[in-house]
């Protein structure tokens, strides 16, 4: 067994083979300040790189997610009574403790997740950040005030919270993305409900304690497990949720949507992405492979944000492909929690099952050549994890499937175009619109591609990964719904907008008609 620096007796007691459930500890639902387990049938959370049991967990029933509910909105009022800067103040002292205990967070976090030690640090200090930006936020004035046409009429929009918000996280930022959407939802007022990703369950359960050690009271942050599907009506259409903030795929955001929309409840959906580098001829090339190889291998490609589609745009060919080949072919895989790794297991046999899929798919569509990777990686140890080689596809046509969907996984397809118009054109051809990036030298082509491109993050000279909290986050198409996480665009996503109209005249002053 690896040596897990920084791992805390609490944890090391749900180390077990996945077969041995007697070494595990029941992960519980967090509702109304107490700890209880869901009340259907128990699931596991293995390490994705080894299969080494880290937890095991009970799916919640709807009883269980109303019983949360019913602690959420009760917990609502006098929540919401706290003046926001204490509220932020509460949510800052939670970014000082993730910062005490950043190392056994990204110690748990390079197990349950999988992720390398280094990406899981940098997961939990997007948490820290998070923290920090959303507590300063919370002291600011929210509303304005507004001339009014009227004399001796004041005018003026105040914030208010909504009040239950269901939360339901991906396991790929197991922190940072419950971090992104609880610490808004906290500071404008609102109570939570957060559902995590059934395969990061424990690591959901340190947010919650975290939450707890900072003083969040009881009834205001609940946690319930499971998967989504057989308690999603009821994280959706209670009546008392007014929001729900989604991030995973967009079948599932659909879905939400679906639920969401007759019942006029506001909903935040983060959904996919294939994001494409562009490379223009007067590029730095060895930048360029550098961050490549970053934005489209890292986090084993299952980052929304991650490339999946590389433009080359005409000399630039063979030479660039090759280099990138090499250096693709020396990526370390292994563990998480071994410092020298590069590329990690993906989640779970499903992953691996759905990447292997589009491999195939790659292949025959055969106009696109696979040359390198396309098969699992099984030496020594990793036979016993989700292990997939780095995989490049080259000469990828516009249209392909493996052009068009994401993959969520570490295959690049590498698209060959004659021109910057075409690379647009290709760039653009896709559903999704969340990150793109662009490399050249050329201040002209740096401003067209900021215009031309249809996407909510565009990078130049930097890859398609990296959004810091301070920036609003989200994508354009079908790629989310309009909202934004981060930046103070976050905070209109968790707040609802109140106007109103003082008038001290002494007069009944008619708008539209005094005003002639
Ligand atoms: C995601 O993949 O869902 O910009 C989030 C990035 C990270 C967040 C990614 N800060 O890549």
């Amino acid at each position: 067994m690896p040596a897990y620096a920084g791992m805390t007796r609490e944890t090391s007691q749900f180390l077990g083979k996945c077969e041995d459930l007697t070494m595990s500890e029941q992960i519980k639902n967090f509702i109304n300040g107490q700890w209880k387990p869901g009340s259907g049938a128990s699931f596991e959370s293995c390490d994705p790189a080894n299969g080494e049991l880290i937890g095991t967990a009970n799916q919640s029933t709807p009883a269980d997610v109303k019983e949360a509910i019913d602690s959420a909105s009760a917990a609502f009022p006098a929540w919401k009574a706290i003046p926001q800067p204490k509220r932020a103040e509460i949510v800052y002292k939670v970014g000082d403790i993730f910062k005490r205990r950043k190392e056994e967070i990204a110690q748990l976090m390079s197990r349950e997740m999988g992720k390398p030690i280094a990406e899981a640090r940098g997961d939990t200090q997007e948490g820290v950040d998070m923290a920090y930006y959303i507590a300063s936020e919370g002291r600011r004035a929210w509303g304005w005030t507004v001339p009014s046409e009227l004399p001796n009429k004041r005018m003026y929009v105040e914030r208010v919270p909504l009040g239950v918000c269901t939360l339901i996280t991906p396991w790929n930022f197991p922190i940072a993305i419950p971090t992104w959407k609880t610490f808004p939802a906290l500071v404008m007022g609102n109570t939570v409900v957060l559902k995590p990703a059934e395969d990061t369950p424990l690591l959901a359960n340190k947010f919650a304690e975290i939450l707890i050690e900072a003083g969040v009271p009881k009834g205001v942050f609940n946690v319930v497990h499971g998967s989504g599907g057989p308690i999603s009506d009821a994280l959706v259409t209670d009546p008392r949720v007014r929001m729900i903030s989604f991030t995973g795929s967009s079948a599932v955001g659909a879905a939400i949507a679906g639920k969401a929309a007759p019942l006029h409840k506001r909903y935040s959906l983060e959904m996919g992405g294939k994001n494409p580098v562009v490379v223009m001829p007067d590029a730095d090339m060895d930048l360029a492979i550098d961050a490549v190889l970053w934005c489209a291998f890292g986090t084993t490609g299952q980052r929304c944000t991650a490339c999946s589609r590389l433009i080359l745009v005409d000399p630039v060919g063979d030479s660039f492909v090759n280099k990138l080949k090499e250096r693709a072919t020396k990526l370390k895989l292994g563990h998480g929690a071994d410092p020298t790794t590069q590329v990690a297991a993906l989640i779970n046999k499903k992953a691996l099952d759905k990447v292997a899929d589009y491999v195939r798919i790659g292949r025959d569509e055969d106009k696109a050549k696979l040359i390198l990777g396309g098969e699992r990686a099984t030496d020594g140890a990793l036979s016993k994890g989700n292990f997939f080689k780095p995989t490049l596809f080259d000469h990828v046509k516009q249209g392909m499937r493996i052009e068009q969907e994401e993959i969520f996984g570490p295959v690049l397809s590498i698209i060959r175009a004659k021109s910057y118009d075409e690379a647009i054109k290709v760039a653009n051809g896709v559903k999704y619109g969340l990150s793109s990036s662009i490399f050249t030298r050329d201040v002209n082509v740096v401003n067209r591609f900021q215009t031309d491109i249809e996407a909510g993050l565009v990078y130049i000279n930097a890859g398609t990964t990296g959004a810091e909290v301070s920036t609003p986050f989200g994508g354009h198409k079908a790629t989310g719904n309009g909202h934004r996480e981060g930046g103070p665009t976050v905070i209109e996503a968790y707040s609802e907008l109140k106007s109103v109209f003082i008038d001290y005249s002494g007069q009944v002053q008619k708008a539209q008609i005094d005003n002639n």
